[in-house]
């Protein structure tokens, strides 16, 4: 684990089904993720808080597609800041912000991993395109954004390498899935580990198989943390709750069994939405998440 940490702040909602996303840095900071880092006798290297749009600049599209235009001045932004990150050594930790983020952090960390593995924690798949989204919401589209099936992708932003691999790309809490999606996920073979497979497996096992996947011929592993993956009844505070999640010590588990592999070079915790949150606990758990997975042990 890099002992450098750059904190890059996303407020932005507008890839979301309805607003409060854009909240969700500052409540993570609220909630005491700094004095967590420095606990962990790591540096703050860097704070970045990225300047978001918070209402469309132009009417809406008329297309289906909300907030396209938005979705892509942001993206350039995180793609810049986590790119720079990287070359400066540190550890890329984007926080969101609705999970449109993402399609930004992977056009940085593209730029200097040729073969990322992902991991990707959610209850969605995040792998809809602008025809079939039914929503038009693009945090439902961020996966493939990054594998370059969208129109709308990591080659129209600046400064970003390759699309991600599907060979590498493992998720972990899925419980809700589009018709396509489910297609997709099937055509491409990509490791899905759904809420079925982890009550049948265990979360040990899951995450090691998830490990040996992401990590197989990767040169670094990032992790895509969607505060939606845990049950809504532990973590109420997100934009599109499913009930039937991960439990907060299965998601603690995997990611300090993530932490123990070294092999982890990025994280992004997402779609903390305080307004859905009414003692914000949420925020709390995501802090303590992600000390787990930059080193914090019990023991
Ligand atoms: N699949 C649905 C859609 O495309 O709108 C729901 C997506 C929810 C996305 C959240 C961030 O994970
Ligand atoms: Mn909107
Ligand atoms: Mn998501
Ligand atoms: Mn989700």
């Amino acid at each position: 684990m890099r002992r450098n940490i750059a904190i890059i702040k996303v407020p932005f909602g507008l890839g979301g089904a309805r607003g409060g996303a854009e909240l969700g840095p500052d409540e993570l900071i609220t909630a005491g993720l700094k004095r967590e880092i420095a606990s962990l006798g790591l540096v703050l290297s860097k704070e970045v808080r990225v300047d978001c749009p918070s209402e469309p600049a132009a009417p809406i599209e008329r297309n289906r597609v909300k907030h396209l235009n938005e979705v892509r001045q942001v993206s350039e932004k995180v793609c810049s800041e986590v790119s720079g990150a990287v070359e400066e050594g540190a550890f890329p930790l984007v926080l969101g912000g609705d999970h449109s983020v993402a399609i930004g952090t992977f056009a940085g960390l593209t730029a200097h991993y040729s073969n990322l593995g992902v991991i990707w924690f959610d209850a969605h798949a995040d792998l809809n395109t602008e025809e079939r989204s039914l929503s038009g919401n693009m945090h439902g589209m961020s996966v493939a954004a990054s594998l370059g099936h969208t129109a709308f992708n990591l080659s129209h932003i600046a400064g970003a390498g390759a699309f991600i691999d599907p060979s590498n790309l493992v998720y972990i809490g899925l419980r809700d899935l589009d018709e396509y999606e489910k297609e997709q996920i099937k055509g491409l073979g990509i490791r899905a580990f759904t809420m079925h497979d982890i009550d049948r497996m265990g979360i040990k096992q899951v995450i090691e198989e998830a490990i040996a996947t992401a990590g197989k011929g990767a040169d670094g592993i990032h992790v895509s943390f969607d505060m939606d993956c845990l049950d809504p009844r532990e973590a109420p505070g997100v934009g599109t709750p499913v009930p039937g999640g991960l439990n907060y010590r299965e998601a603690h588990y995997a990611l300090e069994i993530l932490a123990s592999t070294n092999q982890v070079t990025s994280m992004e915790l997402v779609e903390v939405n305080p307004l859905f949150d009414h003692n914000r606990h949420t925020a709390r758990l995501g802090v303590e998440l992600i000390a787990s997975l930059l080193g914090k042990r019990i023991l």
